[in-house]
């Protein structure tokens, strides 16, 4: 029997245990996706709902691309699954060396995983691992920053920053330590792209590392663009500074760029916009655009090559999933990858930005707006916290506008956009007007 009336007739709504949602509020008034097409969602009842979110910032180039469902399908017919563990296909190949020419240079060696989550985690243990490998065991510690995402997993949220995703679990990794985050809006609100002030705060990875000794010290894990907390921009010149810190001490550098890499920033990934090679990349969602679970870690030849010792039948990492290059995920990607290249997608947000940008600032001086934050093809507009109830007010303009026929992403009282990379001029006038008409009329 069911413990709550719904909606819609004939769902059963309660045996699923929702991620990242109020299950119950979400089961007394659901809002279900049935069809989706290029920039476009459809409910159950058919409305029309413009996706400026590229689903969960993961379909890149819009949604049920033909090309991608028919590679899918092709491979599915033809072998759905194959081991990668001492066995191997060829397109699980075939997709890596393409990916490692869109890398920045030297990060060519691809490990495959099915999440962003994974990513980090294995990320993360290849840092100390690597290490391990180079005679400096000592170095296990590992750097995040206050407000980062890195993922569920244990790794990930002792790495990240955010309260809510730590404290109910226990005991998280020992030999963490965290960097200030680099959201200030009393010298920084309202900057147009990357903000001025700030990228001094990045010395703080020197205080860091007096208090615990480089030769403890494994790795340093941030987002260029934090996207999840709600849009968080380097500061200009921080992640510069990031790097030559890590390398001056012999950390490695990791950008987790799951949420901007493969174009999101106008490039293929945000550490080509800002010119700054970290030593593994972290990825996931566009990788295969959100059509099949696909995560990959990116790492530098010389990480590679210092496992690459000892017998040659020794395994040299013990670390990866049953479903590492899973055959349909690597369909989903080289087809996603083919669109991105004919298509200019990469790029694209790069030509689109300005407009962009002054589409998302349009909305200044609308009630409550405190900031608004954008970079390539994201964007945030922050709103002032109800007394006494946060995320209240940016619950309201999330449903005010999916009733609209707009879906945003909301956390806490920040409204974030990201979408598709197809995006056109009317779309961000849509995506822009709604906010502007719900924004105007919540109290
Ligand atoms: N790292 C980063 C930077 C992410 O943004 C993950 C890791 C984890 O990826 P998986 O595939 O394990 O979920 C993410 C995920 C949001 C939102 O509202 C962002 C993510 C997931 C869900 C919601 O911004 N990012």
């Amino acid at each position: 029997m069911s413990a709550q009336p719904h909606a819609l007739p004939g769902h059963d709504l309660d045996a699923f245990w929702m991620p990242f949602t109020a299950n119950r509020q979400f089961k007394a008034k659901p809002r279900l996706l049935a069809r989706a097409k290029d920039m476009h969602y459809w409910t159950e009842d058919g409305r029309q709902i413009l996706d400026a979110v590229a689903g969960l910032w993961c379909v890149n180039a819009g949604h049920c691309r033909q090309e991608i469902t028919d590679a899918v399908a092709k491979q599915a017919a033809t072998m759905e699954f194959a081991p990668t563990f001492q066995m191997g296909h060829p397109i699980a190949f075939e997709l890596a060396s393409r990916l490692a020419k869109l890398t920045p240079p030297g990060l060519d060696r691809v490990f495959f995983t099915n999440s962003g989550s994974e990513s980090v985690d294995t990320a993360l243990k290849i840092a100390i691992a690597y290490h391990r490998a180079r005679g400096e065991a000592s170095r296990t510690r590992l750097i995040g920053r206050e407000k980062g995402y890195h993922g569920v997993g244990f790794g990930g949220i002792s790495v990240g920053g955010m309260v809510n995703n730590r404290k109910f679990f226990g005991s998280l990794l020992p030999g963490v330590d965290h960097l200030p985050h680099t959201l200030d809006l009393e010298h920084n609100a309202f900057s147009r792209g990357l903000p001025q002030w700030g990228a001094h705060l990045a010395n703080e990875l020197e205080r860091i590392v007096a208090l615990h000794d480089a030769s403890t010290i494994a790795a340093v894990i941030v987002e260029p663009i934090a996207g999840s907390v709600g849009v968080i921009l380097p500061p200009v010149g921080y992640l510069k500074r990031l790097r030559e810190i890590c390398d001056k001490h012999g950390i490695l550098l990791i950008f987790d760029e799951v949420i901007t890499g493969f174009g999101r920033t106008g490039k293929a990934f945000a550490a080509q916009s800002f010119d700054v090679v970290p030593d593994m990349i972290t990825t996931a969602k566009g990788l295969s655009n959100g059509a099949v679970p696909m995560g990959a870690v990116f790492a530098q030849r010389k990480i590679y090559d210092a496992f690459m010792q000892g017998p040659d039948n020794a395994i040299e990492l013990f670390h990866g999933y049953t479903y590492s290059a899973h055959p349909l995920a690597c369909a989903a990607s080289l087809a996603t990858l083919d669109i991105y290249a004919r298509e200019g997608l990469l790029t694209r947000a790069a030509e689109i930005s300005p407009r962009w940008e002054q589409a998302v600032h349009s909305l200044r001086g609308l009630p409550n707006v405190i900031d608004i934050r954008n970079y390539g093809l994201i964007g945030a507009v922050e709103l002032q916290a109800r007394e006494g109830k946060p995320g209240a007010r940016g619950f309201e303009v999330f449903t005010q506008c999916f009733e609209k026929g707009v879906l945003v992403r909301q956390t806490g009282d920040v409204i974030a956009l990201s979408p598709p990379l197809i995006v056109e001029d009317k779309h961000i006038d849509q995506i822009v007007s709604t906010l502007r008409e719900v924004i105007g009329k919540t109290t």
